[in-house]
């Protein structure tokens, strides 16, 4: 397997909620290593930068607000973003934050255990996880620089 660099944001639900240390207990439960940390003030430009991908679904613009805090009063809009690093990490990532939809996510997954899906339909689904390579590297170089991952 490669020795691969995944990026994971705790989104504002997960701060809100102040399940950030169950987080990052289960990303270190995997054995890999952490290699970058920071909190992030989320722009307009960066959230959109970041799901370019999904521009097109009817959920954009509230995935836009749910990222920048503003569904849980987070004025500065932050979120906190890690980079975790070694053997096959994107994969054993994606795998204990569980599914996309919270109520789908396995039992005992981040999000089977953390997320849930509000009355107005909107997924909180506690952390972003990169899901491929190619995903993986451009996730890692938009919210970090280079001197900021210690690998
Ligand atoms: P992922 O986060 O598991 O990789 P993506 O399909 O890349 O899932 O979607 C990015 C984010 O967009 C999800 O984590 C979730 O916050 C939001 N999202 C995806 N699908 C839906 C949906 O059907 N309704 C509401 N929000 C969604
Ligand atoms: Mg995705």
């Amino acid at each position: 397997m490669a020795i691969e660099q995944t990026l994971i944001l705790i989104k504002p639900d997960g701060l809100f909620r102040r399940l950030t240390g169950l987080t990052i207990d289960r990303l270190d439960s995997t054995g890999l290593e952490m290699v970058g940390a920071k909190m992030v003030s989320v722009s307009e430009d960066l959230a959109r930068e970041h799901y370019k991908s999904l521009s097109d679904k009817p959920f954009f613009p509230n995935l836009i607000r749910y990222i920048r805090g503003e569904f849980h009063g987070l004025k500065d809009s932050r979120i906190l973003a890690l980079v975790y690093r070694g053997e096959g990490a994107i994969a054993k990532v994606r795998l204990i934050a569980g599914a996309t939809n919270p109520e789908q996510a396995a039992p005992g997954t981040i999000r089977g255990s953390f997320g849930r899906i509000t009355t107005a339909q909107q997924f909180e689904n506690v952390i972003h996880a990169s899901s491929d390579p190619v995903d993986a590297k451009r996730e890692v170089e938009l919210w970090f620089k280079p001197q900021e991952i210690l690998a």
